[in-house]
């Protein structure tokens, strides 16, 4: 008699700390979801973590309520053409960083090394890098300049640091 009321018990606290343990994990996942979705609506209801994740390093807000990134601008993903400039052996071209990049499709000529400047950046745009040209730059401090070799005809991916905003040099 006293065992199963001993049992029962036993089972009650199993039962509360189970459902407590639920409450616990859909809080945190709901927490989460809401700080991965990086929406501006949700930084008030999901407490100090959601509000540390919407924001960069320098305070700049890095989301927005389009889950894009707010200092990006809007116009960075159309297509902007640019060609490089014969500069005695060399190809040259300058990409202004201050909405994106412009150009941010850069077409150059296979065979000839080439020196793209980047502009002075900040925000979004702090840093230019390319995992397929093997380069990271940081813009904040001033334009900086990437020499290439020549290179073969081919499609090369350039992106801001964050992986957000992408730019490619089209050689032919
Ligand atoms: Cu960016």
């Amino acid at each position: 008699m006293s065992q199963t009321d001993q049992r029962e018990s036993i089972d009650r606290r199993v039962w509360r700390w189970a459902i407590v343990g639920a409450i616990v994990l859909v809080v945190f996942f709901t927490t989460y979801q809401l700080t991965a979705a990086s929406g501006q609506d949700t930084v008030s209801t999901s407490g100090q973590e959601a509000t540390q994740a919407a924001y960069t390093g320098d305070g700049a807000v890095a989301a927005s309520a389009d889950g894009g990134c707010a200092c990006c601008g809007t116009s960075s993903s159309e297509p902007v053409e640019g060609f490089t400039a014969d500069a005695g052996g060399v190809q040259v071209v300058d990409v202004d960083v201050s909405d994106g990049f412009a150009p941010n499709v850069i077409r150059a000529k296979a065979g000839v090394p080439m020196e793209i400047t980047f502009g002075q950046g900040s925000g979004c745009m702090a840093e230019v890098m390319s995992a397929d040209l093997g380069f990271y730059e940081d813009l904040q401090s001033g334009p900086r300049t990437i020499a290439l070799p020549a290179l073969q005809p081919g499609e090369y991916g350039f992106s801001c640091g964050m992986e957000m905003v992408f730019g490619s040099i089209v050689v032919e």
